[in-house]
């Protein structure tokens, strides 16, 4: 079979998604990245690797929160049409649900557009914070803050409880709110433990036969904010863990943030990839090289 007759059935910026059969889909992660909403021209190579096996890992590890959509990441176990050796080690053959029309995201400390709505109204997702919090302060708490996905690529919008109440359900809607934020306290406490911040997070769940299962990308630098946390301090912006050499790069540049991208140098391609490497092997306690498909050329 050539690639036009492949099953796709969605192509986002980094990750294709194809029809397995069976009502299973195959997630396939590329090795691309994107920077300020614009993807690179050149792909950080293993990096579709580290984000399939991270969240492997925390599928695994964090089962007992809620059942996941992931059934394997063995290439053997994907139809004959995927039996490709360049994606090896980034495949993930997952369970098909029913996605929920809402994006769980989980915020545990003060970054981003939550950082930008405090200071102007010092409120949080409509919601007052206390007063004399700074950017990149650790929340009282961690708080759902949940958004639906804005037509034509704008971005996503917040909306209250009682929206996603109206979008899901009441119980469906307490229960993603429950599993989310014990999905982040979970990660990010063992991830601060490692070293690593985790400032905030985008959960994806969807329902199978009524249960509700996590699906997506679960806990990884690009569903998440990842920091260093020797280099956190409230009053100023954290470094990305994975992405600060490549935005360190662009902003050098007289590079207006819109495409096409700039070309990239290999260094900042090949630093980029080690702070990939280094987030997984500090997160799981395990070496990437042991990884399918790792060395391999693929
Ligand atoms: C699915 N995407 C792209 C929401 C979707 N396990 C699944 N079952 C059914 N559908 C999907 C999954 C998964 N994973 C996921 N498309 C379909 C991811 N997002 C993009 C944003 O909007």
């Amino acid at each position: 079979m050539t690639s036009e007759t492949l099953p796709l059935v969605s192509s986002g910026k980094v990750r294709e998604i194809y029809d397995a059969g069976d009502d299973r889909l195959l997630m396939v992660t590329s090795d691309r990245i994107s920077a300020f909403d614009v993807v690179m021209a050149e792909p950080v190579p293993d990096k579709g690797r580290v984000l399939t096996a991270m969240s492997a890992f925390w599928f695994e590890r964090l089962a007992d929160v809620a059942p996941s959509h992931l059934v394997s990441t063995d290439l053997a176990d994907a139809p004959p049409w995927a039996q490709r050796p360049e994606w090896e080690g980034r495949v993930m053959l997952v369970r098909r649900c029913q996605m929920l029309p809402i994006e769980c995201i989980v915020r545990g400390y003060l970054s981003g557009s939550a950082w930008k709505e405090y200071r102007a109204s010092g409120t949080m997702h409509g919601t007052a914070l206390p007063e004399g919090l700074q950017e990149s302060s650790r929340l009282p708490e961690p708080v759902f803050t949940p958004s639906t996905k804005a037509e034509g690529g704008a971005h996503d919008e917040n909306i209250s409880f009682a929206r996603a109440v109206a979008l899901v359900g009441d119980d469906v809607a307490e229960r993603a709110r429950a599993i989310s934020l014990e999905l982040y306290r979970r990660g990010s406490e063992w991830a601060a433990e490692r070293g690593i911040v985790i400032a905030d997070t985008k959960f994806e769940l969807g329902l199978v036969d009524g249960e509700l299962v996590v699906a997506d990308e679960v806990l990884t630098p690009d569903s998440s904010r990842f920091w260093p946390a020797d280099r956190w301090q409230p009053g100023a912006t954290p470094p990305s863990f994975d992405k600060q050499p490549l935005r360190d790069h662009l902003d050098a540049l007289d590079w207006g943030k819109t495409p096409p991208p700039p070309p990239l140098p290999d260094e900042v391609v090949s630093a980029t990839r080690s702070r990939y490497v280094e987030a997984y092997e500090r997160i799981t306690g395990r070496r990437f090289a042991d990884w399918p498909g790792v060395g391999s050329e693929g």
